[in-house]
């Protein structure tokens, strides 16, 4: 017997108390993760989870927001019917209504919409849930309309853009055989904690680790060997001043550069402004921190740079930030080598499969033709070009202003309006369409201002087909019955495609067979997946190769890694082909708000909206609290619970203080999502990065007051 059998066995748990092990994940996070759960089910009902030993990524571990999962999916505020608004919008006035009737009248509506204003006029949106991303996007297209859009249009596709524009595909960091890794804006003991067990290992194996981050963080305490703590937002001047550095110390990659560089001789002549001294004025540092940190990532090799998606791209400058941080790649000759940044080409589900699906092929195999612009690509080209999905940042703005074509309508998959800077003006946007559906597992805000809202199932209550680093995939099944009447995303959008008549048989074949059909291409045989009921390893699956991507040619114009960008020069003429750098506020604002507030860092039992009302998680941190620098809070008479109103040019929030040591003289954090503290009101929507499109959420002038909340 195995050990993992042994595990099992002991946890078959006697068949007198009537209780059955089932083997599911957490889909409470993003799916880099979704630990293995093991499901302790009695008379329907989950009355026990542990993580599932030996599972792929998570090893049998959970973090507090795992464990809270009983609590998640069992939240008193799940919906659990169809409903149909009565009420005004946002008076959460709704009747029950039959499955059958929310699909005739979305039908109806949709129907209606698309004769009058064209199928355009229909935007189909996910939030962060991203397993049925593909079918509703082809959803969409089958419908007619380009605007599929999700949550993705603040998080991490910015730096796939960026690696389109410099490389051609997305990289990730090959941390594991790393001399040196540059831990860049990122702290796992928070927002991925799977990752700790590799960092501790090549930790004991000598590795140099260098964080760079404003605060005092677990990673910087544990695990930095030198922290670099830098002001928000100026990443790029660092980058570029380590991008001189390197040249003058002689320590390019001569070789890699001539044969595989586009645009070097024009980045060489443009660092040339960063000089030590200028680029420790800009970002606070020491001179000796920055010429240490650059020797060991340029000569102790192989190094990598991580890969985070959201901090240094949550910045007005975030897109050029992230091109001068991994430009540093390429001169040293780091990129598509073993330790350093690698080229990963075969995605599923926004997770590197290792091997090749058919799922891009029917995402857009029913795409419109001559379709309209999608919402966003007027504004934002470099999007437009790189990217298969709409940029949501400027939905508000083409549903209030109507060009260059109305929207009239959203069927929203679990949209959460507070993840967008400002977002009392989506909601506002919002009640100007004609026809709002939210398919979701909890009465959100959004939902309240929905004509119909449809109830969704969490993991423990569907199958999804997954797959894991490593080259593992899965096929989970319930275990338990989905609650009250709720359906999986999946089901939803097969029967809307049946309700509409569309001429698409894939789709309306259901869930299961159109994953059979994107995985009609490979050794790996969905049967297998769903007998065996755990991680299987797929056969093709292979791992990274290093050297073949460059050996082959890079997927750019030019076929190398561009320093300068000739798709920035073609795309979006007005913007900079070099990446340059420029401070991340606007400047405009005015100098009556001389601190920093940065939204968003990630707390280890929040996650976006969906912790925050989870008794367990909540009760960590009961109240919504802004971290401030002790002595800024000392200077104005602030202790540990005690309400600061902070106001930018945005709005002005009061919530309680939070003073620490952690933070930097001058700077705030705080986290969003929460309904009675929004952060994110204070974060302003119009000035977006124009290579992007994301906001500046990391990077917000304010100034604090002493009080102002409620006794
Ligand atoms: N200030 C600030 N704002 C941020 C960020 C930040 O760092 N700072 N981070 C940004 C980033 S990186 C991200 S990823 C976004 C996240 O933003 P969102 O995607 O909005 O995140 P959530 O609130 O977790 O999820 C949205 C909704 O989906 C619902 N939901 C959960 N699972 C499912 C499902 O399976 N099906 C359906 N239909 N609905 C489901 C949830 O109940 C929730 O209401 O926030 C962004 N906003
Ligand atoms: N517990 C938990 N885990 C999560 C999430 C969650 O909400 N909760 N969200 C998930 C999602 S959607 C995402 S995208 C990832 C994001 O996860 P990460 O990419 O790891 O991002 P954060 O944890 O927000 O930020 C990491 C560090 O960057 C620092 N930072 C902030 N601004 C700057 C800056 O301007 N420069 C530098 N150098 N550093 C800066 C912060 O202080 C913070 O310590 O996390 C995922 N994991
Ligand atoms: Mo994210």
């Amino acid at each position: 017997m195995t050990e993992l059998e042994r595990l099992q066995e002991a946890k078959i748990p006697c068949k007198e108390t009537g209780i059955e092990v089932k083997h599911t994940f957490c889909s409470v996070c993003e799916p880099l993760f979704h630990c293995g759960i093991d499901a302790y089910v009695k008379d329907g009902r989950v009355v026990k989870i542990e993580g599932t030993p030996d599972y792929p990524v998570s090893n049998g571990n959970l973090c507090p927001k795992g464990h809270a999962n009983r609590q998640y999916i069992y939240r008193a505020d799940r919906i659990q019917t169809p409903l149909r608004r009565t009420g005004p919008r946002g008076s959460g006035q709704f009747e029950e209504i039959s499955w059958e009737e929310a699909y005739r009248e979305i039908a109806a509506r949709l129907k209606q919409l698309k004769a009058a204003y064209g199928p355009e006029s229909v935007l189909f949106y996910s939030g962060y849930a991203k397993w049925y991303r593909s079918f509703l996007q082809r959803l969409a297209h089958s419908f007619g309309s380009p605007n599929f859009g999700s949550e993705s249009s603040t998080c991490h596709m910015a730096t796939v853009e960026a690696w389109k524009d410099m490389v051609g595909t997305f990289s990730a960091y090959d941390v594991q055989n790393a001399a040196t890794f540059m831990a860049w804006a990122v702290n796992p003991y928070h927002s991925k904690p799977t990752q700790l067990r590799q960092l501790y290992e090549v930790k004991e194996r000598g590795q140099k680790i260098v964080v760079i981050d404003p605060r005092v963080t677990p990673m910087t305490t544990k695990l930095a060997d030198l922290h670099l703590r830098i002001r928000p937002g100026t990443d790029g001047a660092l980058a570029l001043g380590m991008g001189k550095l390197i040249i003058d110390n002689g320590w390019v990659d001569r070789d890699y550069v001539e044969h595989h560089v586009h645009g070097f001789e024009a980045y060489a002549g443009y660092v040339r402004q960063f000089d030590l001294k200028r680029v420790c004025e800009i970002t606070g540092l020491a001179a000796k921190d920055v010429e240490r940190a650059t020797e060991w990532y340029a000569t102790n090799k192989p190094s990598c740079i991580s890969q985070s998606g959201a901090p240094i791209v949550h910045h007005r400058n975030g897109y050029q930030t992230f091109r001068a941080i991994m430009s540093l790649s390429a001169i040293t000759g780091n990129y598509d080598v073993k330790g350093g940044n690698f080229p990963i080409g075969e995605t599923y589900s926004h997770q590197w499969a290792g091997f090749q699906t058919r799922e891009h092929e029917f995402t857009h195999a029913t795409k419109p033709k001559d379709a309209p612009p999608r919402i966003g690509d007027r504004r934002f080209p470099l999007w437009e070009h790189f990217m298969d999905e709409g940029q949501m940042t400027d939905l508000t703005r083409q549903i209030r202003e109507g060009t260059p074509y109305p929207v009239k309508a959203v069927m929203a998959f679990g949209l959460n309006h507070r993840m967008f800077p400002e977002p009392h003006k989506i909601l506002e946007a919002v009640d100007e369409l004609e026809f709002v559906m939210s398919a979701e597992l909890f009465m959100t805000d959004m939902c309240r201002h929905s004509d119909i809202v449809l109830p969704v199932c969490t993991s423990f209550e569907r199958e999804e087909f997954k797959v894991y680093p490593g080259g593992f995939a899965t096929y989970i099944k319930p275990v338990i019955a989905p609650l009250y009447s709720a359906r999986p995303d999946s089901t939803i959008i097969k029967e809307l495609a049946d309700v509409l008549d569309l001429d698409d048989p894939l789709l309306r074949s259901g869930y299961e067979n159109c994953v059979r059909w994107m995985l009609s291409d490979c050794a790996l045989s969905l049967d297998d997946c769903i007998r065996e009921d755990r991680p299987v390893r797929v056969p093709d699956a292979r791992p990274y190769e290093p050297g073949a991507y460059t050996a082959r040619g890079y997927d750019t114009p030019t076929g190398k890694f561009e320093l300068y960008s000739t798709s920035i020069e073609r795309y979006a003429p007005g913007l900079s082909p070099l990446p340059t750098y420029t401070p991340p506020w606007d400047r405009a604002e005015p100098e009556e708000y001389p601190m920093v507030l940065s939204v968003g860092a990630r707390l280890p039992f929040a996650l976006h909206s969906r912790m925050h009302e989870v008794p367990w998680t909540r009760s960590l941190r009961p109240d919504p609290m802004a971290d401030l620098n002790d002595g800024d809070a000392a200077a104005l008479g602030v202790g540990e619970g005690d309400w600061i109103t902070i106001e930018s040019t945005a709005g002005t929030l009061a919530v309680r203080a939070n003073p620490t040591a952690r933070i930097l003289p001058g700077c705030l954090q705080m986290y969003h999502g929460y309904r009675e503290a929004d952060a994110n009101e204070l974060v302003g929507s119009v000035h977006l990065d124009p290579y992007s499109g994301y906001p500046g959420y990391n990077c917000v002038r304010c100034r604090i007051r002493k009080g102002g909340g409620k006794a």
